[in-house]
Formats: structure tokens, sequence, C-alpha cells
């Protein structure tokens, strides 16, 4: 161990360790601006651009990085002199000379780092005269708006997509102040292999990236006394929506979600969880099907837009692996316009589908053209996120603290507890097993937890056994991992049954439309927490026990996998 001494206080940590972790192991905090490290992501940005988190060394001469100097012993840091105080505000001064004064109307307003830094440096007046830069808005996707006159060059998304996600849409070009975060070729996002999975728009200090705001789409739907307004919320998003309103992460707010979006006029409101459930349906009689037919193992999951379009890109030769399902909402957007318009004798020209969702990658697939326009009307007319819900019912003025609980409209609300595991990584599988062991076995499933499937491993693996056959497993979250493993089994070296494979650290509960976490990592733990409790809080727990589900099958679709199902729920795939 190292000895220091930091604000006269001596203590000893591991050698390696920088200054900064250093004082954070006794509560003394530094402000940062570029750095940040998620442990559970494998994520480091530790680029030491941004030098707001400057120190007094003893004995040198210029202040220090904090984040990159590593201790040394005997070593005498000071992080509170007048001087590093001076230093970090003319830091986010020269930061805020050149960045466009537009706060009052930004997106990321109340969540941008580099604001609060500001008013925490308490920066009264910006002493440097810069000329802003001029850079065009990026417009071209239907799910990120960038815009690099706000960026402040701080690298995370770089890090982020290139390193976790590898995906490699970003890279810095110059240096110094110089310096500009460019796409190749200075592409606009559409044209690049983006994936749309928002992990940069979740890093992003500042509104320099933001998901593509649909809040007002939704609002005018609502006015129009011609449509019949259905929203559906993923499982992710009752687990996260009450941060919006300041409720602690982990705060499980479905009945107040459902009471809100009533209030804020929508027709129907119904669960994404019911659709989960169907998946589960359609997806475990698909996984048998190959089985006894001789099909391509293994079967990918195919409910995460992000990750669909990254094996479309970088796995063209893979397309027969992933499973033909729609994701959930999609499913249940095409039942809303068929099956429930038919019950409800409405056209469903005059249907709006608005899904809630925790992730902005959906925006791009409801656009999708074999889901928007090769059917007579899209499966799902309009995608928000947790946080646009979050802004619209701020801008209702409602009081989401004091909303009393309400229950979801019936057909398509009603879900077991295998469906809002979906939301947390690893619980497509499970889910999948609870109905996968009663239908091959026959038996009742005692114990429905698979616990091997739960947690933030990047790469989990089982092997379960099911009525005298072993299922190899692998759950991954975060595409980087994806790619790791479908390389290896693209050279032979490993194989498997049936893979998840979510784009975003955590699964959905992680996604890149969630409430901002600013790096700290207990509020997906505390939302994955949430997630288990509604599951063990739900009568029902096992897909195939959905009445409702049963009900449509009988009434409407036949069999799970058959023509009517083909028709509905599968989709297809381009490289
Ligand atoms: Fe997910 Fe979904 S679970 S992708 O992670 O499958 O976004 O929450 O809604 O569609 O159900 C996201 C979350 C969903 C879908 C479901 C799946
Ligand atoms: Fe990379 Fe995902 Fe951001 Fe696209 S959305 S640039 S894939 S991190």
């Amino acid at each position: 161990d190292i000895q220091l001494t930091i604000n006269d206080i001596s203590l000893k940590v591991p050698e390696g360790m920088s200054i900064l972790d250093a004082a954070r192991t006794i509560n003394i905090d530094i402000p940062t601006l570029c750095y940040l490290k998620l442990n559970e992501m494998h994520y480091n940005n530790n680029i030491a651009s941004c030098r707001v988190c400057v120190v007094e060394v003893e004995g040198r001469r210029n202040l220090a990085s904090s984040c990159s100097t590593p201790v040394a012993s005997g070593m005498v840091v000071k992080t509170d002199s007048l001087r590093a105080i001076q230093a970090r505000r003319a830091m986010v001064e020269l930061l805020l000379s050149d960045h466009p004064k537009s706060c009052l109307t930004c997106a990321k307003n109340m969540d941008c780092d580099l604001r609060t830094l500001a008013a925490e440096l308490g920066v009264r007046h910006i002493s440097y005269e810069g000329a802003e830069s001029e850079f065009e808005i990026d417009h071209s996707s239907s799910s990120i708006v960038r815009d690099p006159n706000k960026c402040i060059r701080c690298r995370r998304c770089e890090t982020m997509c290139n390193e976790v996600q590898t995906v490699g849409v970003y890279s810095a070009v110059g240096r110094g102040f110089e310096t500009v975060i460019k796409t190749a070729f200075d592409l606009p996002l559409s044209k690049t292999a983006c994936t749309f999975c928002g992990q940069c728009i979740a890093v992003c200090p500042t509104g320099a990236l933001v998901e593509l705001d649909q809040v007002d789409k939704v609002w005018k739907a609502l006015n129009d006394p011609n449509q019949f307004v259905v929203v559906q919320t993923a499982p992710a998003v009752r687990v996260a929506l009450g941060e919006g309103f300041g409720l602690e992460p982990g705060t499980i707010v479905t009945g107040k979600m459902v009471a809100a979006l009533r209030r804020l006029g929508f027709d129907r409101v119904f669960d994404t969880d019911f659709a989960a459930d169907l998946t589960i349906m359609e997806e475990a009689t698909e996984l048998v099907h190959r089985i006894q037919h001789g099909g391509r193992l293994p079967l990918l999951t195919s409910c995460c837009p992000a990750w669909v379009k990254f094996f479309e890109h970088q796995f063209p030769d893979l397309l027969d692996i992933p499973s033909t399902c729609k994701s959930p909402h999609e499913m249940l957007g095409v039942l809303i316009k068929s099956y429930y318009a038919k019950t409800l004798g409405i056209d469903p020209k005059n249907i709006t589908v608005v899904s809630v969702m925790p992730c902005v990658a959906k925006k791009y697939e409801a656009a999708r053209p074999e889901l928007a326009q090769g059917a007579e009307t899209a499966d799902v007319d309009i995608v928000i996120t947790t946080r646009e819900l979050a802004r619209m019912i701020r801008e209702a003025s409602i009081h989401f603290d004091h909303l009393k609980d309400q229950e979801f409209d019936h057909p398509l609300g009603e879900s077991t507890g295998a469906a809002v595991i979906f939301g947390a990584t690893g619980g497509v599988l499970e889910a999948a097993l609870r109905t996968a062991y009663e239908v091959l076995t026959g038996d009742t499933l005692e114990k429905v937890e698979f616990e091997a499937l739960r947690g933030m491993d990047g790469i989990k693996e089982a092997v379960i056994p099911i009525a005298g056959r072993d299922y190899r497993i692998a759950v991954i979250h975060g595409l980087g991992n994806a790619r790791s493993v479908l390389e290896k089994i693209q050279a032979g070296e490993i194989n498997y049954d049936v893979i998840e494979i979510m784009a975003c650290p955590g699964g959905c509960i992680g996604g890149g439309g969630q409430p901002y976490h600013h790096g700290n990592m207990e509020i997906l733990a505390a939302r994955a927490a949430a997630i288990y409790r509604e599951d063990r809080a739900k009568p029902l727990r096992k897909s195939h026990e959905n009445l409702a589900i049963k009900g449509l099958y009988k009434d409407y679709l036949g069999e799970p996998y058959g023509k009517k199902a083909h028709q509905l729920l599968h989709t297809t795939y381009t490289g």
C-alpha cells in the first residue's frame, strides 16, 4: 500500500490508484467532467482532457489532473486550495466560451453536467470571448439528434461506442482545443453503422447527443378528435420513471404511470408485457421447431433493435440465426391495429399506437420499412422514451407523486411475472425457460428463478437439462460482448442452443432512453432489483399461464408459430 496525505488526512491506498479514487475513499470529492468510470460495464473514460479535476501536489510546479495521476508514497495533496479552485473555474469558463448559450431551451437543461459544474464552481462570468462554432446539427436518424456545437470533447461517446459497443462511429480529429469528435468521413449518423443503442447519449455530459424528441407528435395525436390513441409501456419503464420525479431509484411506479397516462388523455393504456408473454410463446415454439427439424442453432433473441441492426451490419452471414419474432412492442402494435381494431370496430387508420420505451433504438425500429410501410399502417406510430414521458407528465402539470394507482386496460394489459423480467439482462431467457420446462416435461416448475442468468456479468452461461436434453444457454449484454461471442461461433469454436442479447449494459433497465444515471451504477442495480420484486409480486409468473394470451390464440391467432402468427408477429432481416 501507498501512504499519502490528502487535505491533511493521512491514508493508505493500493499502488496504482489515482489521486481522484484515493480521495473518494475518504469521501473527499473532486469535481470531474470528462472522466467517467463504470466498473460494471468495463468502461473507463480517462483521457484527462478537461482538467477540471486538477489538484495541488506539494513540490510540483503544475497542478495535476487527479484522474490520471497515480498516488505516490509520501505525496501531499490539496484538493481545495484557492489555486486549484480558480484553475477549475477557468477551465469551465474556457469550455463555456465557445458553447452555445441556449441552456434555457436545451433538451439536456436540468441534466447537463457542464451546467451543474458551472453552478457548483460558482462561475459568474465568462472571461474569454470565443467564437461559437457553427457545425450542422445532424437530424438524419429517427433516434438521435447530434449537435456538435455542444460537444465539449470529453470523448465519453467515443469510448462508449468504440470500446464497450465496438461499433466505432466516432473518432477525435485534431488536437487540444481544436479537437472535434466526428463520424467517419463526417457522414450523418443514419449513413454510419450506428445501432442507435443510445449509450453515447447515456454518457454524454451535455446536450450534444440527445434523443429525437417526439413529445409534440404525441400531443398532436391526443388532440386529434379523429384518432383513437393507444399507449403501451415497456417492462423497464415502470422501475425508472419515478426517478424523473425525484423518487428513489428502484421505486416501482406501475400504477401511478398508468394513472398518469389516462390523465394525459390516452384512450387505452396497454402493457408491452402482454406481448412479452406472447413473444415467449412464439420464440419457445420456434426453438423447439428448429431443434426438431434440424434448423440452425443457436437461436438468437431478436427483441433488441440495436442488437438487430448490429448483426445486420456486422454479421450478414448469420442472418438466418436470429429468431424471426418481431419485438414485443411491435407485436402489440400490430395486434392493436388488427385484432383490437376489429373488436372496437375502428378503422386502423384512425388508431395511433404510442410506445413508451427505455430505448432510443425503438424509434428507429418503428420506422423500419418492413414494420412501418409494408403493412397498410405502421405497427407502432410513435415511440417516446421514459425521459420523454416524464417530460409530458411535467408539461401537463400532473403531480405524479400524488397519483392513485390504476390498472392497465383489458385484455392487452394482462401479463405475468415472466414478462416483466424482460427488462433486465437474462430475463427473456429466464422467462422462456419457465415456459419451455413445463411445455416440454408436462411437470410443474416449482422454483421459477434461474439465478445463473441474473446479474451484471457481461457474458453468462448455463447448461439446463430439460426432458432429457441439455440446453446450452448464453446471456449477453453490451454489443462488444456480443461481438466476441459471435466471432467464436463463426469460427466454430463454441456453440449454444439459444442466446439472449441486449445491446445496453444491464439490458433495457440501462437503456439509452432511461433517466440519466450520471455514472452511478447503483441506480441500475436498484432498477434490476425492482424488476425482480415486481415479478415476485405477480400472481402468475409463467407466460403460458396468461389467460388473455390463451384467449388470443383461441379466438384469433390459432396455433403459436402458425400461419396467422407468422403473418402478424414475425419479420425478416436484411444485411
Ligand atoms: Fe425492452 Fe422489450 S424488454 S426490448 O428490453 O423483448 O426497450 O423494457 O419493451 O419490445 O417486452 C426495451 C424493455 C421492451 C420489447 C419487451 C423485449
Ligand atoms: Fe455508437 Fe450506440 Fe451511440 Fe450509435 S447510438 S454512436 S452505436 S454508442
